[in-house]
């Protein structure tokens, strides 16, 4: 890795936000793409602090205040990623699931959409089976992206496609999934259209669900 990426790392596993945003924006002065600053440092900073929350080295404190620096870091990036100039591709209406706060991958998703041209529908965080099925009905998006950072939690995704289909809504839409613990079997099981691994296949998968 890259000694400025390294560097940046290190400040946010460290949580020390000031520190991070100031790394980001020399990165960014020194010509750093954002999507690289982004995978090369922030997403291993990430990894490196959920590796060491299992291992007892990091708790709750630490995660947060890490979370906390990755996202003052990525919305300086954000506004970068969303900034080609394309044209309209179709609409995504997204959000993580009931009981699951973890957000900063359903924003870089997001972002990653909106620069490929989709208009984004962002729901939040916890979001319910109903609430979703009643946006769906409501916006008529052309795809529905779920996000789940929790194994405990990959199972509101099944609810919430099983409220879809209740509400006579589930054709309506294709529904793509996608965070750290799924897999494309599990999606596959849940009778999701499509699996993304990380942003970038985000992108990939919304334009084959589009056609475009
Ligand atoms: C930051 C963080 C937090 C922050 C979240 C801040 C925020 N605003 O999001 C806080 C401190 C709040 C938090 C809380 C908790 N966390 Co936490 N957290 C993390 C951590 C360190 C990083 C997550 C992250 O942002 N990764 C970086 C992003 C870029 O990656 P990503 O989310 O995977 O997203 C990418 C892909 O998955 C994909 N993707 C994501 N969403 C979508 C959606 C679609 C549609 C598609 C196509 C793709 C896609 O694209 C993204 C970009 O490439 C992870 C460890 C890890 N390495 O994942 C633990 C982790 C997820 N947390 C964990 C736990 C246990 C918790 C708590 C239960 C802790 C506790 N005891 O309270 C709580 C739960 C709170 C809740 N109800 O949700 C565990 C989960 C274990 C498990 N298997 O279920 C992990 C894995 C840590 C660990 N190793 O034990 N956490």
């Amino acid at each position: 890795m890259k000694e400025s990426f390294e560097d940046l790392k290190n400040k946010v596993i460290s949580g020390n936000q000031s520190e991070s945003i100031a790394a980001v924006k020399k990165l960014i002065e020194e010509g750093e793409n954002a999507k690289e600053i982004i995978d090369g440092a922030l997403v291993p900073a990430m990894d490196t602090v959920g590796e060491k929350f299992q291992k007892n080295e990091f708790f709750i404190p630490e995660l947060l205040v890490a979370g906390r620096a990755m996202e003052a870091c990525m919305k300086i990036l954000q506004p970068l990623l969303s900034a080609g100039d394309v044209k309209p591709r179709g609409t995504v209406l997204i959000g993580t699931v009931k009981g699951d706060l973890h957000d900063i991958g359903k924003n870089i998703v997001s972002a990653m959409l909106k620069g490929a041209g989709f208009e984004i529908i962002d729901i939040g965080t916890d979001v319910p089976p109903a609430k979703f099925a009643d946006e769906v009905a409501a916006r008529k998006p052309d795809v529905l992206g779920l996000s789940a950072l929790l194994t405990t939690t990959m199972r509101a995704m099944k609810d919430t496609i099983e409220e879809l289909k209740r509400k006579g809504v589930r054709d309506s839409v294709k529904i793509m999934v996608g965070g750290a613990p799924l897999t494309q079997q599990y999606a596959d099981e849940i009778g999701a259209d499509a699996y993304g691994r990380d942003a970038a296949d985000a992108v990939k998968r919304a334009k084959e669900l589009v056609g475009v």
